[in-house]
C-alpha cells in the first residue's frame, strides 16, 4: 500500500439498479431470473476487466439510497451482516450480504469532513441494515467482495434546502474524501452509485426481464442522458458541473443525491476523457456505467 501513496487511482459511475444483479443469478440473491439488461452488464464487465488492472487497497461508495437528513453518515464498524430487500423492487432484490470496512479510512473521510465545516456521524449500529444501491454497486464492480469498503451517505440537503446547496456540500465533501485518501497512503477506487435520468414506468411487465418492454421513458430524458455523456467522455467536467442542477431537475435525475458531484470532485475537476463501459435503460430510467482512469494521469502509476 505504500504510505505516502495515497491517493485516488480511478473514479466511476456506478450505477445500482437492482435488475442487473438480479439478472445474473448470484448465489446471495434469492430470486432467479432468465437474464435481462445485457447491454449494461456487459458495461460493468468491462468495468470489472479494467479495474482488474488496477492495484488498489479499499473501494469508496457514496449511494443515494442511503438517505441522511442531519449531516453525512459512514459505516463505521469492521462488518456489517444482513439481509436487503428493494422496498420498490421485493421480486427481485433479496440480498444477503456479508461487508467489510475500512474503518480507518472511514474515520479519515469523517474527521476531514467535520474540519471542512461539514456535519458528520459515525454509524455503529451493528444490527443497521446497509441499502441496496450500496449492494448492488458493490457487487457489480467486485462480486467476489475482495476490498474492504467505505460507505458514506447521502444527505438530502437537494430535499430540505436546495439543488444548488447539494451540489456545493458534496463539493465539500468530495474534497474532504480526496484529502483523507491521500493522507490514508492507500489506493482507492472511488464509486458514484447512481442512475442519469430517473423517470421510472410505474409498471412492470410480467416477466420483469422482458426486454421487448425496456426503453428510455421519453425523448427528453434520452437527450439529457446523452449530452451528459458527451461531456463526461470529453473531459468537460466543469460544464457538467455547472449544467447539474438544471439536469437533476429537468431529468429527475438521480444526481439528487450528490454522488457524482462528490465523486467529480474527488477526483480533483478532471479534464481528461471518461471511458463509458456501457448505457442502458432499466425500467425506463438511464444507466451510464463510466470510468475515469485517474491512474493514467499520474506520475510513476502502473
Ligand atoms: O434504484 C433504482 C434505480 N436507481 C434505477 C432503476 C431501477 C430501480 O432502482
Ligand atoms: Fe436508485
Amino acid at each position: 500500500m505504500g504510505m505516502g501513496g495515497g491517493r485516488i487511482v480511478a473514479g466511476c459511475l456506478a450505477p445500482h439498479p437492482p435488475h442487473l444483479v438480479y439478472a445474473e443469478n448470484p448465489p446471495q440473491n434469492e430470486p432467479n431470473s432468465e437474464g435481462g439488461w445485457e447491454q449494461l452488464r456487459w458495461g460493468y464487465d468491462r468495468l470489472r476487466a479494467s479495474l482488474a488492472e488496477v492495484d488498489h487497497d479499499v473501494v469508496v461508495i457514496l449511494s443515494p439510497h442511503w438517505q441522511t437528513y442531519v449531516g453525512t453518515h459512514l459505516l463505521g464498524l469492521e462488518r456489517f451482516e444482513g439481509f436487503s430487500v428493494d422496498p420498490v423492487f421485493p421480486n427481485l432484490f433479496r440480498y444477503t450480504y456479508d461487508l467489510t470496512i475500512d474503518l480507518e479510512l472511514a474515520e479519515g473521510i469523517h474527521t476531514e469532513a467535520l474540519a471542512a465545516g461539514l456535519d458528520a456521524h459515525m454509524m455503529r449500529n451493528p444490527d443497521f441494515r446497509v441499502d441496496y444501491g450500496t449492494i448492488t454497486t458493490a457487487h457489480l464492480t467486485d462480486p467476489e467482495w475482495s476490498k474492504p469498503l467505505v460507505v458514506i451517505s447521502s444527505n438530502r440537503s437537494r430535499h430540505y434546502y436546495s439543488v444548488e446547496v447539494m451540489q456545493e456540500m458534496m463539493a465539500e465533501l468530495g474534497r474532504a474524501t480526496k484529502k483523507a485518501i491521500e493522507a490514508s497512503g492507500k489506493r482507492a477506487v472511488v464509486l458514484a452509485s447512481n442512475s442519469l435520468s430517473h423517470r421510472h414506468f410505474t409498471t412492470e411487465p410480467e416477466v420483469p426481464e422482458d426486454m421487448s418492454h425496456e426503453h428510455i421513458t421519453s425523448h427528453a430524458m434520452h437527450l439529457w442522458d446523452m449530452r451528459i455523456i458527451d461531456h463526461m467522455v470529453n473531459g468537460r467536467t466543469k460544464q457538467l458541473l455547472d449544467e447539474m442542477p438544471e439536469f437533476t431537475d429537468q431529468a429527475i435525475a438521480e444526481t439528487d443525491g450528490g454522488a457524482l458531484t462528490w465523486l467529480l470532485h474527488a477526483l480533483d475537476l478532471p479534464d481528461y476523457k471518461a471511458t463509458l463501459h456501457g448505457y442502458g435503460t432499466v425500467i425506463g430510467t438511464g444507466n451510464a456505467v463510466v470510468e475515469w482512469p485517474a491512474w493514467r494521469h499520474q506520475e510513476g502509476s502502473a
